[in-house]
């Protein structure tokens, strides 16, 4: 096994290192020869993963040791990009961003807070810092376009809005998974380790999309459905469930508020109403609802096919509702709320919304009047808020490890308006899409140079985990920031102070205290425990106060941060358990069931149903060497055929007299695209589909490998304004667009 013992940071050898880049969380073998990474290999000890690991994460150390990655931070002086000091970056944030705050105010400024933040020691902790106390007043992040109606339902249901139930898949018989393809993402709001081996042991797996994904492939069941009508589905299940008397609500009947609410909402969605619309027969509809109450450990799972759609928060929710109603919710083998043992900065309770109160729309837009929705507004609002003047505009961006001109509808216009700013800042480690619209960027280290813990997926784990993992590589510059001390000295140049004389210490303790506060202790106190601040006392604190910590002494055997440094496999609590009703944050300790705010949007549906059906929609999908927008850098990923294509079924290319390989013209009402052409059985007719993340080799961008394999950002046809309305995220999926060959 492992008797050889571990490397120290920056030393040639052996290092345990958690990956950083999904949900699945592997423990990884570094090996390090010569200052190089020379394999990577998955850890057989590692308490969570033994041993799982996907090409993805053998990448770190090309993702280290690519030359393209920033490693100094640079300005751009007359369209040229200039490497400084430290010190001279932070002056230069100064002078951009001090006078468009004297002359407009804090509110000409926004933040774009991207994905691997919910993944990264540094950024997860400190972005609550920047966007807590900078005082930016509005700011927008990948949400709207990923889980906002994941949170608006855990909100509204449960008062908790980080609050996810998430299928038991260790310990189930049935699970139907809808939108969601774990054979390319290793599991979404579901961290598991090994995802698709678990699955591969369940009895009866379902799997309801409208592509015949790898998923599908491997499941007993594709049942291929129209793009944006899983709530309709859902509404039918629930309907089959009253009408046949198939309901148990078991143990959970007495924290259940809206039972008889959610039945007279159902009354008219019979099976034969939908089917039409769904795709799926009136009579498999019915099937499923008693396939799943007839099934003892049974569990819908539905993910980010549910939420980028334009019915996404009906079915977000009805995912919920049909587990409860079947007797498979708090329970094993069922959706369970997780047990992290680190509670994390970003899930605390929303001032002003504490017990789940449906008090949206609290400001709006300026420019489209969207509403606020739990404090964000869709994210394709903010080309429209940089570009239109008037009081309000926004005149400068900060970004944070994002890339909305790839990730974000319409991103393409968004890439048209970033030069109209004053001024742009990215904390990024590439010259990318977006970034290369900066006037400084502030890089931070590479994953392989940061203490690595877990944050916020620890809070959509099916076992409870901890780990921590030291840096493999020292600093290349020692002395340099590492990102948290960069988004506290950007907290307090918002706030007023030079960005280069800001007291990094004193902001620091004041957000520690807070967090202190929030569990009823007093920060000053619990600071003499250390030495230093930053994340790792962050994430003592958060330990320790969580429901395996040592509650600093009064449970002496319990957690600690050093306890997980003396345990580098890590530390397993056992799998989900039981929680409610204390998990819930309502202020009657019930889970609403039919929260009128939803039922309010069933008419929506209503008229989905009696639409017209469209001739062709498009929806996205994901590979398992992508990560979004930013692996494509790795040459190890990037081998093999174009990845880049329109999926399209048989009879849809013939109609059209599209051939297997062809280029074709994609339009919607956003935008136009041209892609080669994939002909498949494996997708419903009707229905086309691409990935996202695509669209590089634009001009003064550095991404060598990349930029050899450009593909095209398919975003250029998701209209701004195709929402799920009650939570303002972005339909992505379902869009109406037409094909026709080149020439
Ligand atoms: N390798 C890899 N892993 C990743 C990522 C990555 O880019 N690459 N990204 C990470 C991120 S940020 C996220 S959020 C997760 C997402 O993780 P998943 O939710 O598993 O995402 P996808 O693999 O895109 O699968 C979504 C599925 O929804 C289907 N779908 C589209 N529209 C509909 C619809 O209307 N109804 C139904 N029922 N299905 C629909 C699509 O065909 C697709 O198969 O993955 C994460 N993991
Ligand atoms: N059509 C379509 N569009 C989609 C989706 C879809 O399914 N279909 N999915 C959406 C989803 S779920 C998501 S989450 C978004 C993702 O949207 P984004 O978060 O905007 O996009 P990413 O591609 O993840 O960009 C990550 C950025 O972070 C940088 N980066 C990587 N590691 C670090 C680090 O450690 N520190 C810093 N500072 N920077 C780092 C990269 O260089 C890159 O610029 O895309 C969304 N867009
Ligand atoms: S599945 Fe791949 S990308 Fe995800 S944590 Fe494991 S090695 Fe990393
Ligand atoms: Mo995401």
């Amino acid at each position: 096994m492992t008797a050889e013992p571990l490397a120290p940071t920056g030393r040639d050898g052996r290092h345990l290192y958690t990956c950083p880049l999904c949900e699945a969380m592997c423990g990884l073998e570094i090996q390090v020869d010569g200052g190089r990474v020379t394999s990577i290999r998955g850890n057989p000890d590692d308490v969570w993963s033994r041993g799982h690991l996907c090409p993805k994460g053998t990448s770190l150390g090309a993702v280290h040791h690519d030359p393209d990655r920033i490693r100094r931070p640079m300005i751009k002086v007359d369209g040229q990009w200039r490497e400084v000091s430290w010190d001279q970056a932070f002056r230069r944030c100064t002078e951009l961003l001090a006078p468009v705050i004297a002359e407009h105010g804090i509110g000409a400024l926004t933040c774009y807070t991207g994905n691997p933040l919910a993944h990264s020691f540094s950024l997860g902790r400190y972005t609550g810092v920047l966007l807590g106390m900078s005082g930016i007043p509005v700011s927008y992040s990948p949400g709207t376009v990923d889980q906002w109606p994941k949170n608006l339902s855990s909100h509204l249901m449960y008062g908790n809005w980080w609050g996810f139930p998430v299928p038991d898949i260790e310990r189930t018989d049935l699970l139907v998974i809808m939108g969601a393809n774990p054979a390319a993402s290793q599991g979404s709001l579901l961290a598991a380790p090994d995802v698709m081996g678990l699955i591969g042991r369940i009895d009866t797996v379902i799997v309801i999309d409208p592509v015949r994904t790898p998923t599908a492939a491997k499941a007993d069941e594709w049942l291929p459905i129209t793009p944006g009508t899983d709530a309709a589905l859902l509404m039918a299940v629930v309907h089959t469930l009253f009408d046949e008397g198939l309901v148990d609500l078991g143990g959970l009947a007495e924290h259940l508020d809206g039972v008889d609410a959610l039945r007279t909402a159902a009354h008219d969605w019979t099976p034969e109403r939908v089917a039409g619309v769904t795709g799926i027969s009136a009579e498999r509809t019915r099937e499923l609802a008693r396939q799943l109450a007839g099934t003892e450990r049974a569990v819908v799972y539905g993910r980010i096919g549910l939420c980028n759609q334009e019915f996404g928060s009906l079915a977000s929710w009805l995912v919920d509702v049909v587990n409860i109603l079947t007797g498979h919710f708090d329970t094993p083998g069922g959706a369970m709320f997780p047990r992290p043992a680190v509670w994390t900065v970003t899930s605390q309770p929303q001032p002003g919304l504490e017990g789940g109160l449906a008090e949206f729309g609290r400001w709006q837009t300026r420019v489209r009047g969207a509403k606020e929705v739990l404090g964000q507004v869709p994210v394709s609002c903010l080309a429209e808020e940089i570009e239109t003047p008037g009081e309000g505009q926004i005149k400068a961006l900060i970004t944070v490890a994002g890339n909305p001109v790839l990730s974000t509808p319409a991103g393409h216009h968004l890439d048209e308006v970033l030069p109209q700013l004053d001024a742009m800042i990215s904390v990024d480690l590439w010259l990318n899409e977006t970034t290369r619209h900066a006037d400084v960027i502030l890089p931070g280290l590479s994953p392989l140079e940061q203490p690595h813990h877990d944050d916020l997926i620890l809070a959509f784990a099916i076992g409870s985990i901890a780990n921590y993992s030291a840096p493999v590589f020292a600093p290349e510059d020692p002395g340099r920031p590492e990102e948290w001390e960069i988004l506290v000295r950007l907290t307090g140049l918002c706030a007023g102070t030079p960005a280069e004389d800001v007291d990094v210490a004193a902001i620091d303790d004041g957000f520690f205290d807070y967090l202190c506060f929030t569990q009823g202790l007093d920060g000053a106190d619990i600071r003499r425990h250390y030495d230093s601040g930053g994340p790792e006392r962050i994430l003592d604190l958060t330990l320790r106060t969580g429901p395996f910590g040592d509650q600093y002494g009064t449970n002496p055997d319990g957690l600690t941060l050093q306890k997980l440094k003396d345990n580098p496999n890590g530390i397993s609590f056992g799998p989900m358990v039981s929680q409610v009703p204390e998990i819930l944050g309502t202020t009657d300790k019930k889970i609403r069931l039919a929260p009128q705010y939803l039922l309010d949007d069933l008419p929506r549906l209503a008229g989905r149903c009696n639409r017209e059906p469209d001739d062709l929609v498009l929806v996205s999908r994901r590979h398992l060497r992508s990560n979004n927008s930013w692996l494509h850098n790795v040459s190890a990923l990037m081998k093999g055929r174009d990845r880049c294509t329109l999926l399209m079924h048989p009879v849809d290319a013939a109609r059209r007299g599209v051939s297997d390989g062809a280029t074709v013209s994609v339009s919607s009402s956003a935008g136009s695209i041209e892609v080669p052409v994939e002909v498949t059985e494996a997708i419903k007719p009707g229905v086309v589909s691409m990935p996202h993340g695509w669209g590089h080799g634009l001009p003064g961008t550095r991404m060598s490998v990349a930029n050899d394999s450009p593909g095209v950002n398919t975003n250029v046809l998701s209209p701004p304004t195709f929402l799920d309305e009650p939570s303002g995220n972005g339909a992505l999926n379902g869009i109406p667009v037409t094909v026709a060959p080149l020439g």
